[in-house]
């Protein structure tokens, strides 16, 4: 088995691609993919740089377009062009993730995600926005699957649910979860 891709947990389609430059990236980048699980969405990761192994990012895509993969995921920090690199070799929607290491905590891996010329977009979300990356993905593919659109109402209204609470009751819940 390829030790650098992290599997998902279902049985279904791989239908979301997430690359990330560096296995340091790993944590922040699982919370893509938890995200992602929650919503019922299957998923995978690969460890791959734009700068330091190109050619496993292209391999990458080679198979991802022949397996079916439908939305692609850059995540990298500092100088950050993985989701730009991948953005043009691919017609698939690409969404940039820009991670907050290193000296200028991110402001480097933003401008250079999002900064592309016309024509070869990322849509890139927060530094560290590993959540609104898998949610805008599922958006992109709840115009295709009306099962994923139901996930994403369902995990709408839990949200909520959890902002609706008044602090007595969300404390209250707080306190219960460290309790059991
Ligand atoms: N990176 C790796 N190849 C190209 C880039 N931009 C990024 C990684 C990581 C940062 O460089 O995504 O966030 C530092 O990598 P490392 O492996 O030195 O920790």
């Amino acid at each position: 088995m390829n030790q650098d891709v992290v599997t998902p947990r279902d049985e279904n389609r791989v239908l979301v691609g997430i690359l990330t430059g560096s296995p340091n990236d790993l944590p922040k980048v699982i919370k893509v993919r938890d995200t992602l699980d929650e919503l019922g969405i299957r998923s995978e990761i690969v460890v791959a740089s734009a700068h330091r192994t190109p050619d496993k990012v292209f391999a990458y895509l080679k198979r991802a377009h022949a397996e079916g993969v439908q939305v692609l995921i850059g995540c990298a920090g500092v100088a950050a062009h993985l989701a730009g690199v991948i953005a043009g070799h691919t017609r698939l929607p690409v969404i940039g993730l820009p991670l907050g290491n290193g000296p200028l905590s991110g402001w480097d891996s933003l401008l250079s995600t999002v900064q592309m010329p016309p024509g070869v977009p990322v849509a890139t979300v927060a530094i560290d926005g590993s959540r609104n990356a898998a949610i805008l993905a599922a958006r992109i593919l709840a115009l295709k699957y009306p099962a994923i659109d139901q996930a994403l109402e369902e995990l709408a209204e839990r949200e909520r649910q959890r902002y609706d609470q008044s602090a007595d009751e969300a404390l209250a819940n707080m306190m219960a979860k460290k309790t059991v």
